[in-house]
C-alpha cells in the first residue's frame, strides 16, 4: 500500500487550544487520527510529524525518500519564508500536496506567497482539517489513478 508523510509545521500544535475563530476546534491529535482513517478507505498509509524546527521537517523530507510515496505539508509560517524547505521537497521529487487550514489568499498580504506552492502538485487552503482529507483524496488519485 502507497504510503504518504503528512508534515505539519510550527505552532501547529497549539490548534484547538488558541485562535479558534480563526483555526477552529480541532486539535492535531484530531486530525490526524481523521486522515489516518480516511486514508485507510482511500487504500494509502499515513504518517504524520509535526515539528516547530525547520531544520527537522527538512530532514523528515530527505528521510521519506524510498519510504513514502508523497507528501501532504502544512509548514505554517515557514510556507512563506522557507526557500530551505521548498528546496528539499524539489530534492527528493516526491509529489506534494500543500495544505492550509485557513485561506491564506484572504489574509495579510504576507501570507499571500507559498515557497512551497512553487514545488507542490497543488493547494488547498481554506476548508479547515477537511482540507487534509482532500488532499489524501488527491494523493490517492496521482498514486493510484482510477
Ligand atoms: O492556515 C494555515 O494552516 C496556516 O498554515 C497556519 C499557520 C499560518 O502561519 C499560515 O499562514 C497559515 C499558523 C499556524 C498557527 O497555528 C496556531 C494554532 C492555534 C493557535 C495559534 C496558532
Amino acid at each position: 500500500m502507497p504510503s504518504v508523510l503528512i508534515l505539519n509545521g510550527p505552532n501547529l500544535n497549539l490548534l484547538g487550544q488558541r485562535q479558534p475563530e480563526v483555526y477552529g476546534r480541532a486539535t492535531l491529535a484530531d486530525i490526524e487520527s481523521s486522515c489516518t482513517s480516511h486514508a485507510a478507505t482511500c487504500g494509502l498509509d499515513v504518517s504524520c510529524l509535526q515539528s516547530n524546527h525547520e531544520g527537522d521537517l527538512i530532514d523528515a523530507v530527505h528521510s521519506a525518500k524510498g519510504v513514502h510515496s508523497g507528501l501532504i505539508i502544512n509548514a505554517g509560517a515557514y510556507t512563506h519564508t522557507s526557500i530551505a524547505l521548498m528546496d528539499a521537497v524539489a530534492s527528493v521529487e516526491l509529489p506534494m500536496v500543500e495544505v492550509h487550514l485557513s485561506n491564506i489568499h484572504a489574509r495579510e498580504p504576507f501570507r499571500h506567497v507559498s515557497y512551497l506552492s512553487k514545488v507542490a502538485v497543488g493547494q488547498i487552503c481554506g476548508f479547515g482539517p477537511q482540507g487534509y482529507l482532500m488532499a489524501l483524496d488527491a494523493m490517492a488519485e496521482r498514486l493510484m489513478p482510477s
